[in-house]
């Protein structure tokens, strides 16, 4: 069944209200931009599978709306989207299910011809993947995916996967969520994660992240994955990414994980989201290739990982900025709490403030910048308790030299030392300086401070 919807939209309905005026024998399918779902059989008249068939035959059909008595639709086969136009789809809070046999069988929802979507107050339960989109070859610009009120539940493989790496397009993805959830997807093989997004060729991956949570998948909770030119530019707010990497013992994951290669770098900003309970690493960030790594993270909870709490790796040329603002890392079993390492050609400058890194496996906080360039450190209100090894330890390797500001350091109770700062002079390097203020080090199991050509003031 066909209706038309579009006097929702004002601008639209004043332009067809005038062309109704101006063109009297208007045919109806112009007006046609809109499907209503209005059963719930798997196919047929009014399913959510003809409304799609119809989208595909027809361009100007951009929206499809659930009635709201449509609640529950058990799916015998994958519903795709053939179509490249924009595709809005209004659940009105429908779930979308496999049954007995079919869970696990088939993806439930396809998007095969590169089309921006948007999926609102819709569930997903048991398919092969939740939603898949594949980026074919011939894709340009931005291809984006917006999931608002969107659930993706019990997949065996990704809860949400666009894959860009199939055949290297030259475009961005660009992936919002909001108000989201995807629980318990990846349980069915190996290294399968709550929300994927595979990047290649070209592009960038924009991904934007707000009172979502990403919780208990098999693999990692978010997966970024970019590779060849481009970079990876995240915004997370308000979020949760906790307990997700349990799958496979042998290989497991982490909550948030993102993968750079190539051109390009890592922009990322995350605000009052919880990286806890993860099997591997809380946060865990990867630059290869020529590029910068930026990570703000301000009101964050790293805490309870297996791993550590927030690692960063930049391994070849470009610098490392991090601002971290109110984070606290706790108990991270057998790693850091928090573990960055610039390396190569490249610069590392590192604002801390208000930061609890304690009980944690290996060390509190470590930083370490080698290869070619420098290394800045601003701390203040640092604590760090109980770790197994240092509480705080900054080191700068090969040439470049080490400018530390630690005030407000509280650090006891540690295995090894307090704070460990230290420079390795190479050639006309000079040594390094530590300006010490306010700082509380006590009863650490190797000493309270360490440090090596690093002047002390
Ligand atoms: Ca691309
Ligand atoms: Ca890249
Ligand atoms: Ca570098
Ligand atoms: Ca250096």
């Amino acid at each position: 069944m066909l209706q038309n919807l579009s006097f929702n939209r004002p601008s639209t309905s004043r332009r067809m209200v005038q062309s109704v005026f101006e063109t009297e024998s208007l045919e109806s399918r112009t007006l046609l931009s809109a499907v209503m779902v209005t059963s719930s059989a798997d196919s047929g008249e009014g399913s959510f599978r003809d409304a799609i068939e119809q989208a595909n035959a027809d361009s100007s059909i951009t929206k499809i709306k659930f009635k709201s008595s449509v609640d529950l639709v058990n799916l015998e086969s994958t519903v795709e989207f053939t179509g490249a136009q924009d595709l809005k789809i209004d659940g009105k809070n429908v779930t979308l299910q496999t049954v007995g046999e079919d869970i696990g069988q088939f993806n439930l929802f396809e998007s095969t011809g590169n089309a921006d979507l948007s999926l609102q107050k819709m569930t997903l339960i048991g398919g092969l993947n939740g939603i898949y989109v594949p980026i074919s070859a011939d894709a340009e610009g931005t291809v984006s995916f917006e999931g608002k009120n969107l659930t993706v539940l019990d997949s065996d493989l990704f809860g949400l996967h666009i894959a860009d790496q199939l055949e290297d397009s030259d475009a961005s993805i660009e992936l919002k969520l909001n108000k989201s959830n995807f629980f318990n997807n990846g349980i069915g093989d190996l290294d399968y994660d709550g929300v994927r997004v595979d990047e290649g060729g070209a592009g960038n991956i924009s991904a934007e992240i707000k009172n979502s949570r990403i919780d208990g998948n098999g693999g990692d909770g978010l997966e970024l994955d970019e590779r060849g030119d481009g970079s990876v530019y995240l915004t997370v707010k308000n979020s949760t990414f906790d307990d997700n990497g349990f799958y496979n013992e042998a290989d497991l994951d982490d909550g948030l994980d993102i993968d750079e290669a190539g051109d390009g770098g890592i922009y990322a900003s995350i605000m009052k989201t919880s990286l806890s309970y993860n099997y591997d690493e809380g946060l865990d960030l990867d630059e290869e290739g020529e590029g910068d790594v930026e990570l703000m993270l301000k009101k964050i909870d790293a805490s309870w990982n297996n791993d550590e709490g927030v690692k960063l790796d930049e391994e070849q040329d470009g610098d490392v900025y991090v601002d971290f603002k109110n984070v606290l890392t706790f108990g991270n079993a057998n790693e850091e709490g928090i573990a960055i390492e610039e390396a190569d050609f490249g610069d590392f400058f590192a604002k801390v403030r208000n930061v609890d890194a304690s009980q944690n496996g290996k060390d509190g906080i470590d930083f370490t910048e080698t290869g070619e360039g420098d290394f800045f450190a601003d701390f203040k209100k640092v604590q760090a308790f109980d770790n197994a090894e240092n509480g705080v330890k900054l080191e700068e390797e090969d040439e470049g030299t080490l400018n530390a500001s630690v005030k407000k350091i509280v650090s006891e109770f540690n295995g090894e030392y307090g704070l460990a700062v230290y420079q390795e002079t190479v050639g006309f390097d000079s040594y390094g300086l530590l300006l010490l203020r306010q700082a509380s080090l006590f009863d650490n199991g190797f000493g309270d401070l360490d440090t090596w050509d690093v002047y002390v003031e």
